[in-house]
């Protein structure tokens, strides 16, 4: 006995046909809701199909056309499933030794990924800034022996925002065999420690690692319990199998926000939002443990992603104290700048603050790179530059070891 007992007893009482099955189309969607969270463990989002497919047949509408079948429409996909990229892969590399997938034992073939909407920025500043960002990040990758792929193309349509990414990892994943990780970083992240490197036998029993903490997704299922502006993502089968299932939250319109609604219900502290890729990952993650946890590693131990409003006010103490090559919050490796959108119109929010901020952010991380050739910036709020070595005739001599580190 029970909340669908009351709905029937409630439909006897009801006299016209319409009456009575728009009453049990509010049961169904009811039960499907209920449902939702146990059948989504086993196949991705069904209660989000299953009430668009409700939707499409006018449960939400009074108007007539009421005798529409209900016909699921296909879920959203980001492409024909593949199911032995591992042997295809596995092939293709045999056939190309001069292009293997490990540079040497205990390094990966990177590419780090990052980009930026196809139009300019609302204001100028947000396009200096983003060139700024794409500065520091080539830095790294250079100094590190990581490829890098800038993108400006929206891939799929229905994919905008935050989970243009998405469509964007499946095409270089497929597109180059020879790399072993993808690396995802925003265009709103920047690389505070030049010196850092990844360490990638941590990670040779995973597929996927972001910062965060098991504690915070497993148990708290709270939304801020990993991030998702940078992350590491391995060429495999798994990976592919796993933005199958990351994607179908993502289409923009109707699905994402009636998704929005699922993940702000399950998820702790979560404001009512449309779906994000963040929250679905952490919503995966939570209910999904089983078939995806031993191959996610939560990176605590260091700032793959540090968040910047707890960083930037300590530059100048880090910089007294320490020096690079920590990666941790003595020496941020990533300063993110969530939630603070350079690239929007002014006025909004502190925007003025963040770009501040982020000029900060950048030379700091700047200085790392100009200190190899004798050169700093005056302050960090400074874009202008002294000399800090005197010329030398035998330039040579300097190890790279002590231009880089302090
Ligand atoms: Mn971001």
């Amino acid at each position: 006995m029970s909340i669908y007992r009351h709905l029937e007893l409630a439909i006897e009482k009801l006299q016209g046909e319409k009456e009575r099955e728009r009453m049990l189309r509010l049961v169904l969607t009811l039960v499907f809701f209920l449902c939702g969270a146990i059948a989504a463990a086993e196949n991705g989002f069904p209660q989000i199909r299953l009430r668009r497919a409700l939707a499409a047949t006018g449960s939400s509408s009074s108007e007539g056309d009421e005798e529409a079948p209900l016909d699921p429409p296909k879920p959203y996909s980001l492409g024909p499933k593949i199911s032995d990229w591992d042997r295809q892969r596995a092939e293709w590399l045999s056939r190309h030794p001069d292009r293997p997938s490990f540079l040497a034992p205990s390094k990966p073939r990177v590419l780090l990924v990052t980009g930026s909407s196809p139009n300019p920025c609302e204001n100028p500043v947000g396009d200096h800034f983003l060139l700024k960002a794409f500065k520091n990040k080539i830095d790294y990758c250079r100094l590190h022996g990581i490829d890098i792929f800038y993108n400006t193309a929206l891939l799929d349509a229905q994919m905008t925002g935050f989970w243009a990414k998405l469509p964007l990892l499946r095409t270089l994943l497929l597109a180059h065999p020879e790399v072993e990780f993808l690396w995802w970083m925003d265009s709103d992240a920047m690389f505070t420690d030049m010196t850092f490197e990844i360490p990638w036998d941590r990670y040779a029993a995973h597929n996927l690692v972001m910062h965060g903490w098991d504690e915070m997704v497993y148990e708290e299922h709270n939304w801020i319990g990993l991030n998702t502006g940078i992350f590491l993502l391995r060429n495999c089968q798994w990976s592919l199998d796993l933005l199958d299932v990351w994607a179908p939250m993502g289409p923009k319109g109707e699905i994402r926000i009636e998704a929005g609604k699922v993940l702000t219900a399950y998820l702790a502290e979560r404001p009512v939002f449309e779906a994000d890729d963040q929250s679905a990952m952490v919503y995966i993650l939570a209910t999904q443990r089983d078939r995806w946890g031993d191959k996610v590693y939560l990176e605590s131990a260091y700032y793959l992603h540090g968040f910047y409003d707890i960083v930037v006010d300590r530059y100048e103490e880090m910089m007294a104290i320490f020096h690079p090559g920590f990666g941790d919050q003595r020496w941020p490796l990533v300063t993110h700048f969530v939630g603070c959108k350079p690239c929007g119109k002014f006025g909004e929010y502190s925007v003025e603050r963040c770009l501040k901020q982020m000029d900060r952010a950048f030379n700091f991380g700047d200085n790392q790179i100009l200190k190899t050739y004798g050169f700093q910036h005056k302050s960090l709020a400074s874009r202008a530059v002294k000399k800090i070595r005197n010329e030398t005739t035998n330039p040579l001599s300097l190890s790279l070891d002590m231009k880089l580190v302090s």
